[in-house]
């Protein structure tokens, strides 16, 4: 068995539901259990990061006129190889993950589901990149983390979890009483 995190975000289609609705699911995967959520987060949706500025500074923080996303972060045990994993949250996207408009289409995504840490792994394939792309800039995602992991949790190929979250701005979070 290996322990992950998963990061949770949604911010279509009542974001609060779909993270509980996340939360069941996860929780409900082959060889795998649920040990703990965080707490809800609510942000500004931050601009993705193919969009950044590559020097990381003001285009980073740039906010979109899209509903704000709810976040949260699930820690589970696995039993799973990790694109094992990745395909069985991809099938939660897409069950969850999409809501009907206009009759047969399908519309914008609800619910984006990414592995943030697999055990100690460093994993560089095309289609699965761990540590996340973008944990550490993130403060819906290092937040909430630290409320499963601590400061002290080291992140592979980087520093610690707390030093990680000196350099971002809890105030960009407020945290959703449930
Ligand atoms: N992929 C690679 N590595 C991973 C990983 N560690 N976990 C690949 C999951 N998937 C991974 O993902 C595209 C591809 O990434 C997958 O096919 C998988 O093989 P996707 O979720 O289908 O597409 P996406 O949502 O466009 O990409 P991504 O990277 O999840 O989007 P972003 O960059 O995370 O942006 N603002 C706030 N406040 N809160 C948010 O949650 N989220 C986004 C989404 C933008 N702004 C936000 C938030
Ligand atoms: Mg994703």
């Amino acid at each position: 068995m290996n322990e992950a995190y998963i990061g949770i975000g949604s911010n279509l289609g009542d974001p609060i539901k779909q993270l509980n609705e996340a939360k069941k699911a996860i929780g409900q995967i082959t060889s795998t259990s649920l040990l703990n959520m965080s707490r809800y987060y609510q942000s500004k949706p931050m601009v993705s990061q193919g969009d950044m500025d590559i020097s990381g500074s003001q285009q980073s923080s740039q906010k979109q006129s899209q509903p704000d996303y709810v976040n949260a972060v699930a820690h589970i045990s696995t039993g799973l190889l990790p694109l094992e994993l990745l395909a069985e949250l991809q099938a939660i996207e897409q069950l969850q993950g999409r809501v009907r408009e206009k009759g047969e289409h399908w519309g914008a995504r609800t619910i984006d589901l990414d592995i943030l840490l697999f055990a100690d792994k460093c994993i560089r394939l095309p289609q699965l990149i761990v540590p996340h792309y973008g944990l550490e800039k993130r403060p819906f995602v290092v937040f909430p983390l630290l409320d499963l992991a601590g400061r002290d949790l080291q992140i592979p190929g980087s520093t610690s979890l707390g030093e990680i979250a000196e350099k971002l701005d809890r105030n960009e979070l407020t945290l959703i009483d449930q």
